[in-house]
């Protein structure tokens, strides 16, 4: 049964059970874009239509207590970024960093830290998990991201936003080492992804990101841009790194690496 030229809006309303393998296989011929079949053809692609038209679009993940914070936080993938520049940065206590905000905004930004305490902060108490199969639970302080984007006034044709950071995770002729990272509007406006500058009531350490990493709570360990260094925003993924919005997606993992 190949019964996949369905409407829209028709298919959208079917309920995950239904979402069966004939389905997703002739959805794909909706598309001609290769990227998309893929995504199309993919477990990702359920978990992402699940968080986002079945309701949980704006859904929080959930906080826990101060007595549930982690004593000890594993630090994972760099510990510490290479390079004079971030160097240079950490030795000034990066008061000379900026977070650079562009793309497709009407404003760009240049945001010192100092700025970004600034602006009304959140902080949350959450567990992060990594696929590697670990968790720790962080008190995270930092600016929610939808402030500033709403002062960067994002252009009608924005549709992501990118993480580059700080750390080259692999060494590679190209440049595609670079760690970055990227999400879409929604969990870019959702109130609990924040760029938190804190873990635990002190400023983060270099291990976790300083001086500013993202928080992205309903995603995997990886979508979490430690070193952001700056914020592109953008219509689309395939320009960047090797194509697949992010470094570990660029090797193999899931985009929407939904919890
Ligand atoms: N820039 C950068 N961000 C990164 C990584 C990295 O290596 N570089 N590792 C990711 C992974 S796999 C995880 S689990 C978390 C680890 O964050 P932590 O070191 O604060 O525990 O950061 C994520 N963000
Ligand atoms: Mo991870």
């Amino acid at each position: 049964m190949h019964n996949v030229l369905l409407p829209r809006r028709r298919f959208l309303a079917l309920g995950a059970a239904s979402l069966g393998g004939t389905l997703l296989a002739g959805c794909d011929r909706l598309s001609g874009a290769p990227d998309f079949q893929e995504f199309l053809a993919s477990a990702e692609w359920l978990t992402y239509r699940i968080q986002r038209l079945l309701g949980g679009g704006h859904a929080l993940a959930r906080e826990f207590t101060a007595s549930d914070v982690s004593p000890v936080f594993k630090v994972n993938g760099t510990g510490m970024p290479e390079g004079e520049e971030y160097a240079a940065l950490r030795v000034g206590n990066f008061a000379d960093w900026r977070l650079r905000v562009d793309g497709l905004v009407a404003k760009p930004l240049d945001l010192s830290l100092a700025d970004l305490r600034n602006l009304p902060q959140r902080t949350q108490i959450t567990r992060h998990d990594c696929v590697e199969g670990w968790s720790a639970i962080g008190k995270w302080q930092g600016v929610p991201l939808a402030s500033v984007l709403a002062r960067a006034a994002l252009l009608p044709a924005a549709r992501f936003a990118v993480f580059h950071c700080a750390d080259v995770l692999e060494q590679t002729l190209d440049g595609t080492g670079q760690y970055y990272e990227s999400i879409d509007l929604i969990d870019a406006f959702h109130p609990q992804t924040i760029l938190a500058h804190s873990l635990d009531d002190a400023p983060l350490t270099i291990g976790h990101g300083a001086p500013l990493r993202l928080r992205v709570e309903r995603q995997l360990g990886y979508k979490h841009a430690k070193y952001v260094m700056r914020i592109e925003i953008t219509d689309r993924l395939d320009s960047f790194g090797r194509g697949k919005g992010g470094y570990w997606e660029d090797r193999g993992y899931e985009w929407y690496a939904g919890i």
